[in-house]
């Protein structure tokens, strides 16, 4: 069944809240922050390693109260500020907060390693972020005053992940987790790869970023648009000549486990999942330039096993994280209407802890919740994907860039459109200068809802779209490309993307004209059209269909847009450039292996290349 979902408040509630609001936010962080008493302290795990924590008590605590806790890469030194932005509604709940620098960063002991798997089960030696978290509850609920013995642990995306780490064996006071854009597979959908392709300036920043020393250091670069530094880096072999010499462990293990072996399902947390142990909120964003296949994927591995109807998933509007920051109005250029991120963090967060940490209040949450953009509503399920209500459509490419509801038919005008694919020449991912990913002013935490009309010239970018629709086309749950492709190389890329594009006529913002809106997208690296494991060359000339996940999304292209959906070959320097000549290990190509192709992308009726769709009845 599905529900409608409007919000509209009393008025008293909504002046009560204004006026609240308004007080707190005369409150300066560090006031806020002052209103609890701080301990520093190095706790002690199994193993003898000490873990820097930081525990928070309201001054004026009263009552015992429950742990909420956050374990980082990143460092807690100002964690307290949070009390007074990302965490104000739960502070001012009241709750004892724990902030924790995981093992080897900042002032924590041991080693870093990048996304520590999960030990086996059975292994009771092992440590791994779990135990870790064990380990540090079980030391508070002894040492920490007036806790009422329950423990809540949240956070977004690597603290979204110990989240969800500390959960898979919990220690039995946990009792509600919300895991926040966790990544759950970093080869096929996360940070470092989509579906083995290598996700190269996030790869290589991030990883420089993490293990140049204990805490975090920029790679610092010696061009503002990286498309031109990376471009000119050439072959991934000179990372390790020209930059890192052997010393970043995460690129020596990009570069020797370029396929999905058993080190990246190792690392992958979804194995792991084999009940639903704790309440779990699941949260993420439908333009997350960071995680999105790891919270709906982490919702779906739960659901497996939710008899007691405990794991919620919800999806807003919003990039990497934005729900725990600012009002969530707008993304980028794109207007959402209302505050999302503030509705998510009062009405759904904070309640949300407090009936499972504190018993109070009642659930309102279903089990499914979620921001449909174009209409500019939440809507609520009680199944993500929806099982019943909407209706599966393909959106085929036709001749003369057309896109429509309708397959090719046998006398279709020609069989195939075809583009020269250049790997001197990528197309950039997003509209250059493309500064470093976490630079000062860096448009890295928008690219997703950049108007795409700045590749729309490029002769390698293929373009399909339907007439403007008679009325409003509402899509709610998985979205997927059928794709019928060759090339004269012997390796490609395909990247396919769905695209809301607005009308000439945008009335309440004339600068909107024409807007190219990525609603989905992903990539998929030719070579692994069979197996994941076992990559295979492409015969040049023969086609082949390949079937491409651009998850799940809930979304209205409105009454007048027109849908488009583009494919391409490149994404540069998000991707690393396929060299279309097909070498076992990428990162070892050189630089003759790079070669000029010429890809097809056909639309008849036996190879109807199509993007499918769930539509809402
Ligand atoms: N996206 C980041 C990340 C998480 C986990 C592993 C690697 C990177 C983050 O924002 O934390």
């Amino acid at each position: 069944m599905m529900y409608e979902h409007y919000y509209r408040r009393s008025l008293t509630v909504l002046i009560a809240t204004v006026l609240l609001w308004t007080a707190s936010a005369c409150a300066t962080q560090d006031e806020i922050a002052d209103r609890f008493a701080e301990i520093d302290v190095m706790i002690e795990m199994r193993d003898g390693v000490r873990l820097h924590t930081k525990i928070f008590s309201p001054r004026d605590q009263r009552e015992p109260l429950p742990i909420i806790m956050k374990r980082t890469p990143y460092g807690i030194e100002r964690a307290h500020r949070s009390f007074g932005s990302s965490m104000k509604e739960l502070a001012e709940e009241g709750y004892i907060f724990a902030f924790q620098d995981i093992r080897g960063r900042f002032g924590s002991e041991g080693t870093f390693v990048m996304q520590r798997p999960a030990r086996a089960s059975g292994d009771t030696e092992s440590l791994d972020e779990g135990t870790d978290t064990y380990d540090t509850i079980g030391w508070m609920l002894a040492n920490v005053p007036m806790n009422n013995g329950r423990v809540g642990m949240m956070g977004v995306s690597y603290d979204g992940w110990t989240t969800i780490m500390g959960a898979l064996d919990p220690h039995p006071a946990l009792s509600a987790i919300s895991p926040q854009a966790s990544p759950a597979d970093m080869w096929l959908g996360d940070d470092f790869h989509h579906n083995g392709a290598f996700r190269l300036s996030y790869g290589f920043e991030y990883a420089a970023m993490m293990e140049t020393s204990k805490e975090t250091e920029q790679f610092s670069f010696d061009r503002y648009d990286t498309y031109d530094w990376y471009l000119e880096l050439g072959a991934l072999s000179n990372v390790n000549d020209k930059y890192l010499h052997g010393e970043i462990p995460t690129w020596n293990d990009y570069v020797a486990h370029p396929d999905y072996d058993d080190f990246w399902k190792r690392q992958t947390l979804i194995p792991h999942i084999t009940a639903v142990k704790v309440p779990t909120l699941n949260v993420a964003g439908w333009w997350d330039q960071e995680d999105f296949y790891g919270p709906v994927r982490i919702y779906d591995a739960l659901e497996e096993y939710d008899t007691e109807d405990i794991n919620y998933l919800v999806v807003g509007p919003w990039n990497h994280g934005m729900w725990s920051r600012g009002t969530g109005e707008s993304l980028g250029k794109i207007q959402f209407g209302s505050a999302t991120s503030q509705y998510y963090r009062e009405e759904v967060q904070a309640p949300w802890f407090a009936f499972f940490l504190k018993d109070k209040g009642e659930l309102n949450l279903p089990e499914a919740l979620t921001f449909e953009a174009g209409s500019n509503r939440w809507r609520e399920w009680d199944a993500w994907p929806p099982e019943s209500d909407t209706e599966e459509r393909g959106l085929f490419f036709r001749a003369d860039g057309r896109l429509s509801f309708e397959p090719p038919a046998s006398t279709e005008d020609g069989s195939y459109d075809e583009y020269v694919s250049d790997p001197e020449h990528p197309v950039p991912y997003r509209p250059r200068p493309i500064q470093a990913t976490y630079s000062r002013g860096s448009t890295w935490r928008t690219w997703l809802v950049e108007d795409q009309r700045f590749v729309d010239d490029r002769p390698d970018v293929l373009t399909w779209e339907t007439e403007p629709l008679d009325e409003d086309f509402t899509i709610a749950g998985d979205v997927v490309a059928h794709l019928y492709a060759s090339t004269t190389g012997s390796d490609a890329d395909w990247i396919v993307k769905l695209i809301d594009v607005y009308p000439e006529e945008v009335p309440d913002d004339f600068t909107m004209a024409g807007y190219e809106l990525m609603v989905s997208n992903e990539v998929f690296r030719g070579r692994y059209r069979n197996s994941f494991e076992t990559p295979e060359p492409i015969t040049p000339g023969v086609v082949f269909g390949y079937e491409i996940d651009l998850h799940t999304q809930s979304y209205t292209f409105g009454a007048g847009h027109r849908i488009m959906v583009q494919v391409q070959s490149t994404w540069f320097p998000l991707i690393d450039r396929n060299p279309q000549t097909y070498v076992p290990n990428i990162f070892e190509a050189t630089e003759s292996d790079f070669q000029v192709a010429t890809h097809r992308v056909y639309r008849s009726d036996r190879y109807p290349s199509h993007v499918r769709v769930s539509v809402v009845r």
